[in-house]
């Protein structure tokens, strides 16, 4: 083993670097490549490339020298471990105190590559590499990445070192480097030989251990994917495996708190034992010539001048219009990422969406609002929590996006929701429909007292509102127009109602009273007795208020007031007054009719008003008559009768009732009557005693002339009396009509009485003497 004449130098040659001169994305420094790897006996060698790759202080170029120590030591010492070098030797090579300097990042070679042999005699030449990137802004990441996927195109192992741990986004980083990477390789091979995983400062020993032993059983958990593993992060370990033939892990320990120390030199005993026994383990494990690894690209072994071309090749591709700039590339992956994280919160919100739209209940504005502000907040946090790649400013921007997605994801869920509500609200108007029509089926046909309609509607309200409750949420103090607008319409619907109530009841007051007036009207073509119109009357309300009551639906409670049958009882009563006068027309009528009766019959028995009559003939003339008069009022009654006893019966009352007005007018008849035979038979009278001293003074006559003849007719008196008396009675019989086979008659009497009277006036002389004393002559 031997170390190059040039070895001077103690630091890295810097071969490549981002940002060249000349517009092109990246500086080939092909004088400096020369000057390392055309050189006469090495150029020629298979190459070993190792390179170091990572974040800036990382202890990359500290590593490095301690593989430099390695590679440069006597094999004698490479075996015994002497290697390490003395206790108070002074680290050397690769410049890695970088204090608060930064070295330019890009590709740093040593200088001089190292000639050794492998186990079966060839000799190969080892190159180290420093490859240095930072991570902190789009454009670096973009650079970085060619960067690190140049050095991972050109060595045989990379090391990624890493600090503390193997990170997701260390992975995500690795994941776009070696996207880059694979663009420059052509063939389905795996395009990168080694990649170990250097991880540093490892402070979990007890929980894998520091060297290959502990790195294999991390490297196992970090890179392995499950089956329900979030297929971003699968996606991520699937592509790493892919692009190499062998992935390792190393952990190294903490290399004691002296690296602190401003005077640090890096000698050995400054270090921690642990960090030395990983040394010992970790450096021979690349470059014990059993382990070398030399370079292949097709499969083929690269030798150190091949590597020129190729570093020209890689260059040139990454400088090419062809190749996509590595911040699209960057920028796709980031954006991949970001899109990634997006639909990760997207999931989160809608998780939180869906059972509250899709829920049971339907969301008030408050409480949709409310919803969505959750949601976002935590898809919102689901996004934070992210692994992203991109710019604060790619960050952000996709927030926006999202935020903005989620708004239209709101008026989706909005409307999912109003057509919720819509349920919600025909639910409710179906509840309270229902409710109505368990009273009346048909509501065309509500027929309800208005305090039973009052009470039924507000049943009704009472339930629908209980079913859209139960479907809503809304919180307690707030306004919930879709509430408001339900108990509008409900309140509208039974302004509906109430006017179809309304409609029904007075078709039923109408019907219940024509019912009543058909009843009633049987008995108009006839006058009855007030009895049977109010018997009649009886009947026919209580037929009315069946069919009013019939007309209601079953359900309808007693009230005390009812204003529809207090109306018929109104109607049925006016009609009542009509039905009254009509009746006591028919019944006048009907009196008139026998008036009539009795008139003619009196009439056809008497001969004229002058007629006299025996009291007994006339009063059984009036009795007649009176018959007469009955029949006629009877027929007429009869004719609208059916029922003989009823009749009968009707026959009585009316007798009683309207004949006994019209008994006393036909008594009253009879009385003018009798009052009238008076004054004919005391006319009689009169004319017979007339007629009787009419012939008294005739046969008196001579004695009145003549003195001497008063004893002559004083002796006849008697039979003068007997003849005039005789003649008298004759006249006054004269006079009389109609039977007279009475024994007593008190006008005879009474004329006979007064012809005695008037006869004592002839048998006293002084009657004669008086006409002569006034000396005369009477006659
Ligand atoms: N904590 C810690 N520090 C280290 C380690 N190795 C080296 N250092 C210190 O880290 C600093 C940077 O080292 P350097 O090799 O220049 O880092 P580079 O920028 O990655 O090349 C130096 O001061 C080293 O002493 C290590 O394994 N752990
Ligand atoms: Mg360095």
């Amino acid at each position: 083993m031997s170390v190059a004449s040039e070895s001077a130098a103690n630091a890295g040659v810097p071969v490549v670097r981002p940002g060249g001169g000349g517009g092109a994305r990246y500086e080939l420094d092909e004088e400096a490549l020369r000057r390392v790897l055309l050189r006469p006996g090495v150029q020629e060698l298979p190459a070993v490339v190792v390179s170091v790759a990572g974040a800036y202080r990382g202890g990359k170029s500290f590593i490095l020298d301690f593989f430099l120590r390695y590679l440069t030591a006597p094999p004698c010492s490479q075996q015994s471990g002497g290697w390490l070098g003395k206790e108070d030797e002074q680290l050397k090579g690769f410049h890695w105190r970088g204090g608060g300097e930064r070295d330019t990042t890009g590709i740093h070679l040593w200088p001089e590559p190292i000639v050794t042999t492998t186990s079966n005699g060839e000799k190969v030449a080892v190159l180290l590499m420093d490859t240095q990137g930072t991570f902190d802004s789009d454009s670096t990441i973009g650079q970085n990445s060619t960067i690190f996927a140049l050095s991972t195109l050109i060595s045989s192992v990379q090391i990624y070192n890493l600090s503390g741990n193997i990170k997701e986004d260390d992975l995500q980083h690795l994941q776009l480097f070696t996207a880059y990477g694979k663009l420059a390789c052509e063939g389905d091979e795996k395009a990168f030989q080694t990649l170990l995983f250097l991880v540093r400062d490892w402070a979990s020993e007890y929980e894998h251990a520091y060297g290959y032993c502990g790195g294999d059983s991390l490297l196992s958990k970090r890179l392995q994917s499950k089956p329900n593993q979030n297929p971003e992060l699968r996606e991520v370990r699937d592509h790493i495996r892919s692009c190499f033939d062998s992935i390792k892990c190393f952990l190294m320990p903490h290399p004691g708190l002296a690296v602190e120390k401003q005077n640090f030199t890096g000698c050995l005993r400054e270090l921690r034992e642990e960090f030395r026994s990983a040394l010992l383990e970790l450096v021979p494990s690349l470059f014990d010539s059993e382990r070398l690894t030399p370079k292949l690209i097709n499969g083929e072994r690269v030798r150190v001048q091949d590597l020129f071309d190729y570093f020209r090749k890689y260059v040139d591709i990454y400088n090419s219009d062809e190749a996509p700039e590595a911040t699209t590339i960057y920028k796709a992956t980031a954006d991949a990422c970001l899109l990634a994280a997006s639909r990760a919160a997207s999931s989160a919100y809608a998780a939180c969406m869906e059972p509250r739209i899709n829920g049971p209940r339907s969301l008030s504005r408050r409480v949709l609002a409310d919803a969505h502000a959750a949601a976002r907040a935590s898809a919102e946090k689901v996004y934070a929590q992210k692994k992203k790649l991109g710019s604060q400013t790619d960050v952000q921007d996709r927030l926006q996006e999202l935020i903005k997605e989620l708004q239209a994801s709101l008026s989706h869920y909005e409307l999912s929701n109003d057509a919720n509500v819509r349920k919600t609200v025909s639910l409710a108007r179906k509840a309270y429909d229902t409710t109505v029509s368990n009273v009346c089926g048909d509501h065309a046909q509500l027929c309800l007292h208005p305090d039973d309609l009052k009470e039924l509607h507000d049943k009704a309200y009472e339930e629908a509102l209980k079913v859209f409750d139960s479907a809503r949420e809304v919180y307690e103090d707030e306004e919930d127009e879709q509430r408001t607008a339900l108990v509008k319409s409900l309140e509208q619907q039974y302004d509906h109602l109430r006017a179809i109530n309304e409609q029904n009841n007075r078709s039923a007051v109408l019907g219940a009273r024509d019912q009543y007036v058909t009843r009633m009207q049987l008995l108009m073509d006839t006058g009855v007795s007030s009895h049977k119109l109010q018997a009649q009357n009886q009947v026919a309300k209580e037929d009315a208020i069946n069919f009013f009551a019939k007309k209601r639906n079953h359900t309808s409670t007693n009230h005390s007031k009812d204003p529809y049958l207090e109306n018929l009882m109104k109607e049925i009563s006016s009609n009542f007054v009509e039905y009254e006068k009509a009746n006591i027309n028919n019944n006048q009528r009907n009196m008139q009719v026998a008036e009539s009766a009795y008139i003619n019959y009196i009439n056809s028995e008497r001969e004229s008003q002058t007629c006299c009559l025996h009291p007994r003939t006339l009063d059984s003339l009036h009795k007649r008559a009176m018959d007469a008069a009955l029949e006629a009022f009877m027929t007429n009654r009869e004719r609208s009768e059916e029922d003989n006893f009823k009749m009968e019966l009707i026959k009585e009352s009316i007798i009683k009732d309207y004949l006994l007005h019209c008994y006393n007018k036909l008594e009253q008849r009879g009385l003018d009557l009798v009052s009238l035979n008076k004054f004919n038979n005391e006319e009689s009278v009169k004319k017979a005693l007339n007629l009787y001293c009419m012939k008294m003074d005739q046969y008196t006559r001579p004695a009145v002339m003549c003195k001497l003849l008063v004893p002559c007719t004083l002796a006849r008196l008697p039979s003068y009396h007997e003849n005039a008396r005789t003649l008298a009675i004759s006249d006054y019989r004269s006079r009389r009509r109609g039977a007279d086979g009475y024994g007593d008659d008190a006008y005879l009497d009474d004329l006979n009485q007064r012809m005695g009277v008037a006869c004592a006036k002839y048998r006293n002389p002084a009657y004669y003497c008086l006409f002569w004393l006034l000396g005369g002559n009477i006659g």
